[in-house]
């Protein structure tokens, strides 16, 4: 038993967490029944050595997503954590300076929406300084502007005296932000999922940090709520894909590298499925994803085929109310897995791959004290058994010893929680 999952064992406090640690136990045998040889390299491949640091760090009231960046340019990871309803929109994103030992201490607050959703990090104006971009949509009543995308432009200071807000004549804004060089001419675009009527928008840079009017497609599916972008039939064109948060499927995009999308496939997901992400776990060369889902509290991951198809999902059960799912080698076995943050469960699940399509079954690693919510006195257009807990989630090398660790937030308490990767 590793000694996370003691600590976590002896952190339970109440007999719903007791519970969920038996639950654990059941789960982390057949875990280790399921590799197969008994070299010692292939049983290191079940090893779960993610230790959660004490008490995690105060964000923002309603800490949603998380993004890592070298701010100030010191070597070490700082974060970007931006709230879903903050108390106060004006100061609703914070930048949390790293010391390189997993301590962060916020530097800058910055002015965002009343319904923020997805932040991610780039060098968006190409000046070697990174960049911060948040997306705000639609909420009844707004205090401030909504339907918009703000960017944060870094100086390398760690702070951001630029901020370009970028308004959007949609009904409905960004659920999720993702940046890449869609049409190949050496500056980042952005891609909006869940904007307006056809539900994704590609909007094109200039390398200056100006982004060209949004071009919106997608087929109108509602609540199309997040994207990857990936090469996924080898063609040197960036593509994209969305999950359909409402439907049972992800859609494929497939871009001819100019900037435009025709609708491909659809692949079917679990039930609800939010959020997705691109990589190679078995390591074929061909892209495959991993989306979270909501409803089936399950994981889909989905083998590439190279040409733009897919195999049939595997399905994998992982802490209730799955939100974001991001990839990596979390155990530091060579082997691509995936990590995915449960807001009713107070949990990271960790999916430890083998490199050959198998993955095991869920490792929970408990993530804070803070009780989880149920939204279901309170419902929501969507699904009711909801909760705010542990929602965002964003992979870095924290500490500078050259593996990936984990930054999680909480809904509920605010707070960030780093998750130190201890595997040798
Ligand atoms: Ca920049
Ligand atoms: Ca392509
Ligand atoms: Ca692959
Ligand atoms: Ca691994």
């Amino acid at each position: 038993m590793s000694n996370v999952f003691k600590s976590w064992l002896s952190k339970a406090k109440n007999p719903a967490f007791v519970l969920g640690a038996v639950t654990l136990m059941t789960l982390m045998i057949p875990a280790r029944l399921a590799v197969t040889g008994s070299t010692a390299s292939v049983a290191a491949q079940d090893e779960v050595c993610l230790e959660v640091l004490a008490d995690g760090v105060p964000a923002t009231s309603t800490a949603q997503a998380v993004a890592t960046g070298d701010f100030n340019e010191d070597g070490h990871m700082d974060l970007a954590v931006v709230a879903h309803l903050p108390l106060v929109p004006e100061r609703g994103l914070v930048i949390l300076q790293g010391t390189g030992s997993g301590e962060f201490a916020p530097v800058e607050y910055l002015p965002v929406g009343d319904h923020n959703h997805g932040v991610i990090t780039a060098d968006l104006n190409q000046d070697g300084h990174m960049d911060v971009a948040t997306s705000t949509s639609i909420r009844p009543n707004p205090t401030v502007e909504t339907n918009v995308e703000h960017l944060f432009f870094g100086d390398g200071t760690g702070h951001f005296p630029r901020h370009d807000v970028l308004s959007m004549d949609v009904k409905v804004g960004p659920l999720d932000v993702q940046a890449a060089d869609l049409n190949k001419d050496g500056t980042l675009d952005l891609v909006l999922a869940g904007a307006g009527d056809e539900q994704v928008g590609v909007l094109l840079g200039d390398g200056t940090g100006a982004f060209g009017p949004p071009r919106f497609f997608g087929g109108g599916l509602l609540s199309t709520r997040a994207s990857a972008i990936a090469d996924f039939n080898n063609d040197g064109n960036p593509d994209i894909v969305v999950t359909n948060e409402y439907r049972r499927f992800v859609t494929l995009f497939l871009g001819d590298g100019t900037g435009q999308f025709r609708p491909s496939e659809k692949f079917l997901a679990g039930s609800g499925p939010r959020s997705i992400v691109a990589a190679d776990f078995d390591g074929d060369g061909n892209q495959d994803m991993a989306a979270t889902n909501r409803t089936s509290n399950d994981a889909s991951i989905m083998f590439g085929d190279g040409r733009g198809g897919s195999s049939q999902s595997q399905d994998i059960r992982v802490g209730r109310d799955p939100r974001t799912v991001v990839a990596g080698d979390f155990n530091n076995d060579g082997r691509m897995d995936i990590a995915v943050t449960s807001a009713l469960f107070q949990s990271v699940t960790l999916l430890l791959g083998d490199g050959r399509r198998n993955f095991s079954p869920a490792n929970f690693i408990r993530v804070g004290d803070a009780p989880v919510r149920h939204r279901r006195l309170n419902p929501v257009k969507g699904p009711t058994d909801v909760g705010d807990g542990i929602v965002g989630l964003a992979a870095a090398d924290i500490d500078g010893d050259g593996d990936l660790d984990l930054a999680a937030t909480s809904t509920f308490d605010g707070h960030v929680y780093i998750l130190m990767n201890r595997c040798q």
